[in-house]
């Protein structure tokens, strides 16, 4: 591949180099200063400062590349698509955010998201903390406008502050609603379970613009029927797709830091993401895969194979169709 030929520069040939020898990007595509602008970077946001349980996101990034060697392959059967010849996806390495000030974290984020989108149509993030996704919305916004979220979590994470801190991983979306960042009554959370506080809650998350689909509710309906009220819910507003790993039973997905059991299963999630093929996605991420708790790279792969299915759905976004 020269300057002058304009085809996307895909993974490295498993045929040519095998799949366990690198290079150590996502899904062994090229860095993003390989390729100079691309359609979709994928990027790392190594900040676990805002987590209330068990801490180590900040490894999230690197497990997920290692374990997309596999999981992220050239043609996506069910979809029907090339996704790394049908666009130019490539990593952008990961942002160096201290570990040491969420505050300022946030901050360091913000502007390397916004810088990316210089260069590249759209982000997916590797978190990383649910704290991540509020800078990451910022960026979202600065680009698109008021975004309609469509949340995957076990969490609502529309809380206020905790231990008195502003930003932490259970509030990136009431931050990000007062912001003014959110289409308001046009968000949806999906596989919500495990504590709240009381009713107020949801009172609270509604006000913020939130519609709630609890996990029992996805099981009962089946990825289908929640695909349209998803649909329904954002209407033809510019979405962001958040996706918290702990949204997976952790059967599928025991390395996070707030395991909730009772989830969806990662097919479950796989079918409803392939549901919003050609929605007007902005920017995604995929959050809180805590390596140090895994076993046999299981949550690693359930997030790789999440973060590539988000690759494959920005091949058919509508800025790609028309
Ligand atoms: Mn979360």
């Amino acid at each position: 591949v020269t300057d002058s030929d304009p085809r996307p520069r895909g993974p490295v040939d498993a045929e040519q180099v095998p799949r366990f020898a690198g290079p150590e990007t996502f899904a062994r595509l090229p860095r993003l200063d390989e390729v100079g602008r691309c359609d979709v970077a994928v990027v790392g946001v190594p900040l676990d400062s805002g987590v209330s349980y068990r801490p180590g996101a900040r490894f999230g990034p690197g497990a997920i590349r290692a374990a997309s060697k596999i999981v992220a392959r050239i043609y996506h059967q069910e979809m029907g698509v090339a996704p790394f010849a049908a666009q130019q996806v490539a990593d952008a390495g990961d942002v160096a955010c201290t570990p040491y000030d969420v505050v300022r974290a946030v901050g360091e984020i913000e502007s390397a998201a916004r810088g990316l989108a210089d260069r590249c149509r759209h982000l997916v993030a590797l978190g990383g903390d649910h704290t991540v996704a509020l800078p990451l919305l910022r960026a979202a916004h600065a680009r698109a406008g008021e975004v309609a979220v469509v949340h995957f979590d076990a969490h609502l994470d529309t809380w206020d502050t905790s231990f008195g801190a502003e930003f932490n991983h259970g509030s990136p979306f009431r931050r990000a609603s007062e912001e003014g960042l959110l289409a308001l009554g046009k968000c949806i959370h999906v596989g919500i379970r495990g504590a709240i506080e009381g009713p107020s809650d949801l009172d609270d998350d509604a006000r913020l613009g939130f519609q709630v689909v609890p996990t029992m509710a996805a099981a009962d309906d089946g990825p289908r029927v929640i695909v349209e009220r998803i649909r329904a819910r954002v209407g033809d507003a510019p979405v962001y797709v958040s996706i918290d790993i702990d949204v997976l039973d952790p059967a599928h997905a025991p390395g996070t830091g707030v395991p909730e059991p009772g989830g969806l299963t990662t097919r479950e999630l796989q079918a409803m993401l392939r549901g919003m093929r050609g929605l007007p996605i902005v920017a995604a991420d995929v959050v809180e895969v805590a390596p140090a708790y895994d076993h046999a790279e299981i949550t690693a792969m359930a997030a790789a194979s999440l973060a590539y299915e988000l690759t494959v759905l920005f091949a058919f976004t509508p800025d790609r169709a028309g």
